[in-house]
């Protein structure tokens, strides 16, 4: 399999496969495409006929373009990988907390752009404030649900799966914007970023090079 990636600083849609079939143990070739800097996925989706965004992912003949398209396709492929939980109540949580990370959450993701290396407190909006409540209301969804489960770690429904890691650029935006959650919140984005899968894509985000302005304008500190 080939996944096809933008900027590990800047792409939060490309983290989310990555880290899933990281974490999970799947193998993969990844390139990384530098979307704002060259027209290499232009060129490709002009040849695979798809919209020109990352991330994509090829099996053999099949092209799949889409993270949820993606995960559903990988959860598919390996079923023992368990990548939506078993427990149909908790496999519906999740499947709709990750559907509302697809399309939600929009003051969040345009006001606080995916850069790993943001390093500001920003100005908290009514409509921000309101991304970060349901956040935390998403968050107690899962802790009341499995709060009669043996649960093993901190993540979502007990293992890391497909819901954590769609909402794992949340967790880089909370923690370099400086916002916070909730208690709950914290002690699963604590776990995220202890993953080694995390540590090395963080890693390899700050010794990339590539830099877009408008991000880095909102994001970088000129302070500590
Ligand atoms: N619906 C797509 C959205 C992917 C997306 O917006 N990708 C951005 C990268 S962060 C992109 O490729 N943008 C390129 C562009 O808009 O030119 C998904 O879930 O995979």
């Amino acid at each position: 399999m080939h996944l096809y990636i933008g900027y590990k600083n800047y792409s939060s849609w490309s983290l989310r496969p990555w880290l899933l079939m990281q974490v999970a143990n799947i193998a993969f070739d990844e390139t990384l495409l530098p979307i704002f800097h060259d027209d290499s996925l232009k060129t490709l989706a002009e040849e695979l006929r798809i919209p020109a965004q990352v991330p994509i992912l090829i099996k053999d003949t099949q092209v799949i373009w889409d993270t949820l398209a993606i995960a559903e396709t990988l959860a598919e492929l390996y079923p023992e990988k368990n990548l939506w939980p078993t427990d149909p109540s908790l496999r519906a949580l999740a499947r709709s907390a990750t559907a509302e990370m697809h399309t939600g959450f929009t003051t969040l993701r345009s006001d606080c752009p995916m850069n790993c290396r943001a390093a500001r407190r920003i100005e908290v909006t009514d409509a921000l404030q309101g991304d970060l409540d349901r956040l935390a209301v998403v968050w107690d969804h899962f802790a009341r649900h499995t709060a009669n489960d043996t649960k093993g770690d901190a993540f979502l429904c007990g293992h890391f799966s497909i819901v954590d890691a769609f909402y794992a650029p949340v967790a880089v935006r909370i923690k370099g914007y400086r916002l916070s959650v909730s208690e709950n919140f914290s002690a699963w984005s604590d776990a995220l970023f202890a993953l080694p899968a995390m540590q090395l894509w963080l890693k390899q985000a700050s010794e990339e090079s590539w830099s877009v302005a408008h991000y880095d304008a909102i994001g970088m500190a000129d302070y500590g």
